[in-house]
């Protein structure tokens, strides 16, 4: 091979390449404001983001109505209403973090209704980035948050019921089984996914990023974390790097799954770090993907996570390990729930 042909198969080869290449073909133009989120549910999140989006708010601001609005849902799978550590506890994990890189969390935190504006409290408000456990509640019931009643939502009572009968923790692969497809391919028209029909819901987080109309990106996390866990447990929603990373040169990422998996990769730092190379969001987020299916192929199959990114241009894209993860856009131009590409 000549000298000159081996240099034009290395450039072929080169991530440069590849992300240019992978950016013209991305099918999502250039956009702003937006704001994308984990799941189905994402819809009526994105719709409270949007309300601040489109009236030229931050996307800080967005990221915390979203987050709030499904921590207000009562028997839901995120917040107060999610399903209970093996103890029968609720413990909720939550993030934010903006285009400066403030950001905060907090972790473990009972009986708290809505952690993402703890964790913005941290953020604004402390030198720290993570409280825990007690000294999170603490600090939020120190800063006019209202101590909940501690009860299980009727669907978490009856499914923690269900559970102790064997008492087994296996993690869920996370899916979401649109039901009534055709109902939601009428409403999301020409973008609309192939959904599943039976209705399955089986995931407990919300992830959401939003690029604002003056150009920054911001995102939060907030959950129940993994169902039956191990009491004081705390899942990669929290941790910043890991279920979220904001950078607002190269873009923003969320995780959703098997959060010990993501932790081990640094997932959404890795998702970013790759948007930064140049590469598209959706081929950010696969390498990842494939990043954690390559440790050990095997467990990956019993397995789900799903990376959904958003770049500095509003360009988005979301890759998992399975079937089975959607994710929801909203835009000037779109409002809809798309299926994520999968590797297995
Ligand atoms: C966790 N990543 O606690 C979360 C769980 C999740 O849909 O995303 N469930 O590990």
């Amino acid at each position: 091979m000549n000298r000159r042909k081996f240099l034009r198969i290395g450039a072929l080869a080169s991530p440069v390449f590849a992300a240019k290449n992978s950016l013209a073909n991305n099918f999502n133009p250039i956009t702003k404001p937006i704001v994308v989120s984990t799941w189905a549910n994402g819809m009526p999140v994105n719709a409270e983001a949007w309300k601040i989006l489109s009236t030229n708010g931050t996307a800080l601001d967005a990221v915390e109505a979203g987050a709030m609005h499904i921590e207000n849902e009562i028997d839901c799978c995120v917040g107060l209403g999610g399903y209970p550590d093996r103890d029968g506890k609720v413990t909720l994990d939550s993030c934010i973090m903006d285009h400066k890189a403030n950001c905060g969390a907090v972790a473990c935190i009972e009986r708290i209704k809505h952690p993402v504006s703890v964790a913005r409290k941290v953020m604004e408000k402390t030198p720290h980035v993570l409280l825990v456990g007690a000294g999170a509640q603490q600090f939020a019931v120190e800063n006019g948050f209202t101590l909940e009643p501690e009860v299980l939502s009727e669907p978490a009572k009856k499914a923690y019921a269900e559970w102790l009968k064997k008492s087994e923790y296996k993690p869920v692969i996370n899916i979401e089984n649109m039901g009534a497809g055709k109902e939601q391919k009428k409403q999301n028209g020409p973008f609309a996914p192939a959904f599943f029909d039976d209705g399955t819901v089986n995931h407990d987080t919300m992830g959401l990023v939003a690029l604002d109309s003056v150009g920054n990106l911001s995102g939060a996390v907030t959950t129940s974390g993994m169902a039956f866990k191990l009491h004081g447990r705390v899942g990669d929603s929290p941790i910043i790097g890991a279920g979220l990373f904001v950078d607002n040169e190269a873009g923003a990422a969320t995780s959703t799954g098997t959060g010990e998996e993501v932790i081990r990769i640094c997932g959404t730092h890795l998702v970013v770090e790759f948007m930064r190379q140049g590469y598209s969001p959706e081929m950010a987020c696969k390498k990842a993907v494939e990043r954690i299916v390559k440790r050990d192929k095997a467990k990956a199959q019993t397995l789900q996570v799903g990376f959904l990114a958003l770049n500095k241009k509003g360009q988005y894209g979301a890759y998992a390990i399975q079937k089975g993860f959607v994710f929801s856009v909203k835009s000037e131009r779109e409002n809809v729930v798309h299926q994520s590409k999968f590797l297995i």
